[in-house]
């Protein structure tokens, strides 16, 4: 065993403490900050909380999980603000009008704008979802109907942190996250620090309303555990995500996950264990329905998500977790799901309640609560590697930025080697034989499999061999960018990763200095048409010749429409190739 192994890990000559940037404040200092600013904010009255006769969110899960009333959550995000509510307002009608319990709350899916400082919106490329532009815009998220708002995505986690969450705060929105977002980075912002000084400033200010209820939540599969590789990692890095939060900032801190796990008796051990976790028992702000099981077949995915909304429900039932399943419509996989798409399954869920006691009785708990405690055991293993290396290596770990920023610029993929739990083994991809392999991980190397003995059987020729690609993704989504470098990898040409969460002009950048043939993009966040006009005038400006192609979710919003729309026509306009599939892309890169 080589001299480099701190515990079971390796550390392959890291510096921990050079990861953090000469001009990061101490966390402390910040913490004070926040916790002053937040003496004056003077929390509102939402719709919800007045109809329920709490002052929080928090406040009613408590007495929801003491009298075993079930909670349900929905995600909503549309083009616009105005349009959100709109559909916030069918979707509470529909409910009274066929007679079940409207939604207890909705994670409001905002733009990726909302992330920056207020002042840098507006000149910032719009995505898809809404932007709150105004404090009517925000005081409507909790007065238009008596559905608690949960002021979620690009909300805390980027630069643009502290003003969110003062804002929230105001209009009564009393559970803000998203804490793991602060591993995202943000379209033309690259200061970290200031992003995480935004971030930690911002969860003082929760500290300082955590006596009136307010709760910091994070959905876990937005950082690190998006990618990692096994569920003990999850757990490991929800309790890093708690110390920092509670420990060293003094704010109520909640999880929520879920939406990257199929197998349902998986997904019950796993929260299972992320409540063991939870000494304080803040109650898991929503449990998200399975978003990788789906398949174009909307009928099918009926299936998906009944199985799914079942065992989150009864799990909740039968250990009182007091957490709202979020029901993921049909559509899900395809687009932005409208209002009467989210209505419907939220009218499922409501009925799925009714079976809960006919069937709780006969489960077999024994053999979930044996995998839960084993994500527990691999769980507090991988947070005692990752703080103790950090102290070791000289990182204050009572300075709550430090810590964050640490973790940041680790990396996924490195955090999981290093700090990761499971037998040692080189076989797989982080070094270790997962506690309990995750679903989403297991599906893409299932994935990737197919495509390579597709590609084999196609008999690549000598035209792909020595090909330089660049490959990118112009968002967080990376499974995608795996299957183009792996495939493109596998048949000899030379592929230069460029990551994640890029910029068109640094994209451009990459391929002059790299010589490239070709630039592969693939794009989710429904910034396709305005991604691919930047990048060919970039490209134009820059005498740059490559061939570009583009796959994954080819949208954009468009001006009278609520839901993005296909904009491939337009890509082939401007020259840009959309093969439908990787292997397609071989054919056209010849
Ligand atoms: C996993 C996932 C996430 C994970 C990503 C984890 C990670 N580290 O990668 C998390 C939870 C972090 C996430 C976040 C977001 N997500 Co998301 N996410 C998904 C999900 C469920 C699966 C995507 C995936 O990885 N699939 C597995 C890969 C292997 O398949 P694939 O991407 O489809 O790629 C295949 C093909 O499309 C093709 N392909 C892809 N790219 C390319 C490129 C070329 C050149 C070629 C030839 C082929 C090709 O090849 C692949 C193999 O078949 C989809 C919904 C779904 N079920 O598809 C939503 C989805 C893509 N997300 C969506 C959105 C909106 C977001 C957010 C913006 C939400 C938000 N506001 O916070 C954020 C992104 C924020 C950011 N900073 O970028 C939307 C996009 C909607 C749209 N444009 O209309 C989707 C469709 C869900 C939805 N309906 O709302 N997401």
């Amino acid at each position: 065993m080589d001299s480099n192994w701190i515990g079971e890990e390796r550390m392959d000559a890291i510096d921990l403490s050079d990861l953090i940037p000469s001009d990061l404040p101490d966390g402390r200092e910040i913490v004070a900050e926040g916790l002053a600013l937040g003496e004056n904010v003077v929390i509102g009255e939402s719709l919800y909380c007045k109809e329920k006769g709490v002052r929080s969110e928090r406040e009613w899960r408590e007495i929801a999980r003491d009298k075993g009333i079930p909670c349900t959550c929905m995600n909503i995000g549309l083009s616009t603000w105005g349009e959100t509510r709109d559909a916030l307002q069918n979707i509470y009608e529909d409910a009274l009008v066929r007679g079940v319990r409207p939604p207890d709350r909705f994670n409001l899916i905002a733009e990726r704008r909302m992330g920056l400082p207020k002042d840098r919106r507006a000149e910032a490329p719009q995505e898809t979802g809404p932007c709150l532009w105004n404090e009517k815009d925000w005081w409507e998220l909790t007065q238009t109907v008596p559905i608690q708002p949960e002021a979620a995505d690009n909300m805390i986690g980027g630069p643009g942190s502290l003003d969110n969450a003062l804002d929230a705060l105001r209009v009564g929105i009393t559970c803000i996250g998203v804490l793991s977002q602060y591993t995202w980075r943000w379209p033309y912002w690259d200061d970290e620090t200031s992003q995480v000084v935004s971030v930690v400033k911002a969860a003082a200010v929760l500290a300082s309303k955590k006596n009136d209820g307010v709760v910091f939540d994070s959905y876990l599969e937005d950082g690190y555990p998006g990618v990692f590789h096994d569920y003990a990692s999850y757990v490991g890095w929800a309790m890093l995500e708690r110390y920092v939060a509670e420990d060293l900032i003094g704010a109520a801190y909640a999880n929520s996950w879920g939406g990257l796990t199929q197998n349902p008796i998986i997904k019950s051990a796993v929260t299972l264990a992320l409540e063991a976790v939870n000494p304080n028992r803040v109650p898991i702000s929503f449990l998200q329905g399975d978003t990788i099981g789906n398949t174009p077949d909307f009928d099918a995915n009926m299936a998906v998500l009944v199985n799914d909304l079942m065992m989150s429900k009864l799990t909740d039932m039968r250990y009182r977790l007091g957490t709202a399943p979020l029901a993921v419509p049909v559509t899900e996989t395809e687009r932005i799901p409208d209002w009467r798409e989210v209505a419907q399954v939220q009218t499922i869920s409501r009925k799925c309640e009714e079976y809960l006691p006919l069937i709780e009785s006969y489960i077999d708990w024994k053999k979930i609560e044996e995998l839960r405690n084993q994500l527990v055991v691999g769980g507090k293993q991988f947070f005692s590697n990752a703080l103790g290396t950090m102290k070791k290596m000289g990182v204050d770990i009572a300075d709550p930025a430090r810590v964050l920023i640490v973790m940041k610029l680790l990396g996924p993929e490195k955090c999981e080697e290093l700090f990761g739990v499971g037998d040692r083994d080189d076989s797989y991809l982080r070094g270790h034989k997962p506690v309990l392999e995750t679903d989403l991980v297991r599906q893409t190397m299932e994935k990737r499999q197919a495509i390579l003995e597709s590609v084999a059987k196609m008999n690549p020729d000598e035209q792909l061999r020595d090909k330089k690609v660049v490959v990118a993704s112009t968002d967080v989504h990376e499974f995608a960018k795996f299957l183009l470098t792996s495939t493109l990898e596998s048949v000899g040409s030379k592929v230069i990763d460029f990551g994640i969460n890029r910029d068109p002009e640094d994209i451009v950048k990459v391929a002059l200095e790299t010589d490239a043939d070709a630039i592969v993009i693939t794009t989710h966040n429904g910034v396709a048409r305005s991604f691919g006009t930047t990048l060919v005038h970039s490209m134009k400006e820059a005498g740059l010749e490559s061939s570009v192609f583009m796959g994954g979710v080819l949208n954009e919003d468009i001006e009278g429409s609520d839901v993005p729309v296909d904009v491939r026509e337009h890509l082939h306009k401007i020259g840009i190739m959309t093969p439908d599939t990787v292997e397609d892309l071989l054919g056209e890169l010849r």
